[in-house]
């Protein structure tokens, strides 16, 4: 098992967009493997494969209260969609900033496990969020950009500034 590197706001691969997997083999069961790993210790409850840098439709979640019911969603596509609710979001990508976002309340999404065994999932509440929240990442979209540019670029300048002395402090 290994734990990987997040990649950190603005990193710009975090906007580039995952591409569907075709097979769902060892190699991938292994970075499930090692993304559960990361999430757990980062800790999270949800991580995708874009933060960790591979570019592929992958998301691992577990909301669960005692972090050993894990969630892994391949070729995600949500399927239906009702209601709204507001939920204060953070992001491992984006370390020490929560900010209010608004999203659906109840959705189905379609997707493969990690042995590309087809699933329906009805998702409502916080799994609802999470699951959203990790699908944007697919997309290459990180939760900052629902908020107004001022609040945006605040964030922008002061992950600029943390990553810097992320860099300074390993040298
Ligand atoms: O994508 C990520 O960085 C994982 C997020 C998932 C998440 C975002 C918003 C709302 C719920 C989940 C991280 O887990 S952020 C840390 C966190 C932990 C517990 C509850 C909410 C956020
Ligand atoms: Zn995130």
């Amino acid at each position: 098992m290994a734990a990987l590197t997040i990649l950190n706001y603005p990193d710009p691969r975090l906007h580039k967009v995952a591409k569907p997997i075709l097979k769902v083999d060892d190699e991938i069961r292994q970075l499930v493997k090692d993304m559960a790993e990361t999430m757990y210790a980062a800790p999270g409850i949800g991580l995708a494969a874009t933060q960790v840098d591979r570019h592929i439709q992958l998301i691992v979640i577990d909301t669960s209260k005692e972090q050993n019911d894990l969630l892994v969603l391949v070729n995600p596509n949500i399927i239906a969609k009702s209601g709204e609710q507001e939920h204060e979001e953070g992001c491992l990508s984006v370390p020490g900033v929560y900010e209010t976002v608004t999203r659906a309340e109840a959705i189905t999404v379609e997707a493969l496990d990690q042995h590309g065994k087809k699933f329906k999932l009805n998702a409502d509440g916080l799994l609802a969020v999470c699951i959203q929240h990790e699908m944007d990442h697919l997309q290459g979209k990180v939760f900052v950009e629902y908020l107004s540019p001022l609040k945006r670029n605040r964030i922008k300048t002061k992950m600029i500034k943390h990553q810097r002395e992320i860099e300074r402090n390993s040298y």
